[in-house]
């Protein structure tokens, strides 16, 4: 009999028949407490675990005792209790290339959307309001030759500088722990230190991972150090922010706008202040969301299960410490 799996994500079908060439599968809708008290046997037995957007932790861990390994059609991980994984030796397999240079168009989507008000002036036309030449009150500020600061110099950071540079003429800035060599040569970026940046920055752009270091990096002192010109920009995880310090710099004037793909809490409420703020574009978290990208985080993920567990651990491993 072959080893089985537990799926909780939908896959297209020729990847979900690739899985099933290898394991059994057993599609369960979500990860919550009923669904694995459902179907206790199946997950008791399960030596692989894939998809995306659930918690995994070790109340889950000790109902998947002969679990050896997780997959996630994500790169970020930070809904995976990693300490629980490597206490239980479960390997925590992810997808970090697949998607960097999808998500660095949604960031160069959300700077000149929320520079040049492409959703609140396109809504004005639908809304018949376009019956004149327009004037200031419609006008944008500029992107190009602005200056972009990157706060979290990764491959999808690489790739925004990227764009910056070549497609915009923008100078580059960039914090995060370590210089940057390629950055620096390729992109003329220059390392600086987060206060630096949120002074000189005409776009403060995160894509940062959540982890307890940057939970609420962002905050009412942070908003202050920026120009009141300023655009932030998120689109790595939504906690990195304090919602209620961003809404009050954008009340405020602290700062300009905020272009916006992820939040505190995902779904967004509609009830959120947020929404109510013309100088904020708030996306449904489609960073990496488009057919192509999807299919190939989803590509790698079953491929990333299938070699974890015929032992074959080249890359995207989170923890390959506990093989
Ligand atoms: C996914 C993401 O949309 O990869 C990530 O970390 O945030 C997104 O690409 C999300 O995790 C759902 O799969």
């Amino acid at each position: 009999m072959k080893p089985s799996v537990i799926l909780y994500k939908s896959l297209p079908d020729d990847l979900q028949n690739r899985l099933e060439e290898n394991f059994t599968v057993i599609r369960v809708p979500n990860l919550s407490i009923e669904t694995v008290n459902q179907h206790a046997d199946a997950f008791k037995n399960a030596v692989g675990l894939l998809g995306s957007s659930e918690k995994v932790g070790a109340e889950l861990l000790e109902k998947m005792p002969a679990l050896r390994a997780t997959s996630t059609i994500s790169v970020g991980y930070d809904n995976f209790d990693v300490d629980a994984l490597n206490a239980h030796k479960v390997l925590l397999m992810h997808t970090p290339t697949a998607l960097t240079e999808t998500v660095a168009d949604t960031l160069m989507a959300l700077i000149l959307s929320s520079a040049r008000r492409v959703v609140e002036v396109a809504e004005r036309v639908k809304a018949g309001e376009w019956t004149k030449g327009i004037g200031p009150d419609w006008f944008g500020t500029d992107v190009h030759h602005k200056t972009i600061g990157i706060v979290g110099m990764g491959r999808i950071g690489l790739a925004l500088a990227q764009r910056a540079h070549f497609g915009f003429g923008m100078p580059v800035l960039y914090n995060a722990r370590r210089q940057h060599k390629e950055a620096e040569e390729r992109f003329n970026a220059r390392h600086c230190d987060l206060d630096t940046l949120l002074q000189e920055a005409d776009f403060v752009c995160s894509i940062l991972p959540l982890t307890e270091e940057t939970r609420h990096l962002f905050g009412t002192k942070q908003f202050r150090q920026m120009k009141p010109t300023a655009i932030f920009i998120n689109a790595g995880r939504g906690p990195v922010v304090d919602e209620q310090a961003l809404i009050g710099a954008l009340k405020n004037g602290d700062i300009h706008a905020a272009g916006l793909d992820v939040f505190e809490q995902e779904p967004l409420p509609v009830s959120s202040e947020l929404l109510k703020l013309p100088n904020v574009v708030a996306l449904p978290h489609i960073g990496s969301a488009t057919h192509e990208t999807r299919y190939a985080m989803a590509e790698t993920a079953v491929d990333n299960l299938i070699n974890a567990l015929n032992g074959k651990v080249e890359t995207n491993c989170v923890n390959p410490q506990v093989l």
